[in-house]
């Protein structure tokens, strides 16, 4: 009798133990499957600071720049010698996660390689938060596109904060033309004949988190285009950092 109680105790003990080793492998493995996704696919991107500076409304501003580019697939973006991403989706690089200086004039450069049909929210056709109100197209300055002639959007936007300041801002970027065979050759030296250079700067705030985003509907058809590329991170969205 007393053998098969402590037998009981002494099982009771172990599986007490094997719960709570469980519940801390659970645990473990959770927080460390959060933190692999919140972490950042590629290594971030730091605008390029440069010593000119340039003044806006009587104020001066030091100057940075970034360059991004925007692809149809992973091939192509490989091609520019971007590799840091797994699925074979339209995709931005070099990376997702920008840090840009804070109370800087801000110029950044996209060169983008895509086709596109039509925004379903004509809004995100529109140039918003720029200096100017324009961005620059293979040397053109635009303030608009329309919407059947967008490939992808970059949008920068922020929460309303009191501890951090606004910031927004809307880029849509022009379509490379199809024909039967492919993408047709651009007017643009600056991509090679292959896509569209747009520039465009806007000035940073104090230091904050931001996110950017593509609201031109990319991915693939399993949610009416929100799948893959956008709904899978730091292809179509991504973190921008104000230091
Ligand atoms: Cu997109």
């Amino acid at each position: 009798m007393e053998t098969t109680t402590s037998t009981s105790s002494s099982k009771r003990l172990i599986s007490a133990l094997v719960f709570v080793v469980l519940g801390v492998a659970v645990v473990g493995t959770v927080g460390f499957t959060l933190h692999t996704l919140s972490a950042d696919p590629q290594k971030p991107l730091y605008a390029t600071k440069s010593s000119e500076t340039i003044v806006i409304d009587g104020k001066s501003y030091p100057k940075a720049s970034a360059v991004l580019g925007v692809y149809p697939d992973k091939e192509t973006a490989a091609k520019h010698g971007y590799t840091a991403n797994k699925h074979d989706y339209v995709q931005y690089g070099p990376s997702s996660h920008l840090v840009l200086p804070a109370h800087t004039y801000v110029t950044m450069t996209i060169h983008a390689y895509d086709g596109g049909e039509e925004l379903n929210n004509p809004y995100f056709g529109k140039v918003v938060g720029t200096i100017g109100g324009t961005m620059n197209v293979d040397g053109v300055d635009v303030n608009s596109l329309p919407s059947t002639g967008v490939q992808h959007t970059w949008t920068l936007h922020g929460i309303p904060s009191s501890s951090q300041d606004p910031l927004f801002v809307n880029v849509p970027l022009p379509i490379v033309e199809e024909g039967d065979k492919g993408f047709l050759p651009t007017q643009d030296p600056g991509t090679n004949f292959e896509g569209h250079t747009v520039t465009f700067s806007f000035i940073t705030g104090g230091a904050g988190d931001y996110v950017w985003n593509c609201e031109y509907p990319c991915g693939d058809g399993s949610y009416a285009k929100f799948g893959a590329a956008m709904s899978a991170y730091g292809y179509m969205s991504g973190k921008v950092t104000v230091a």
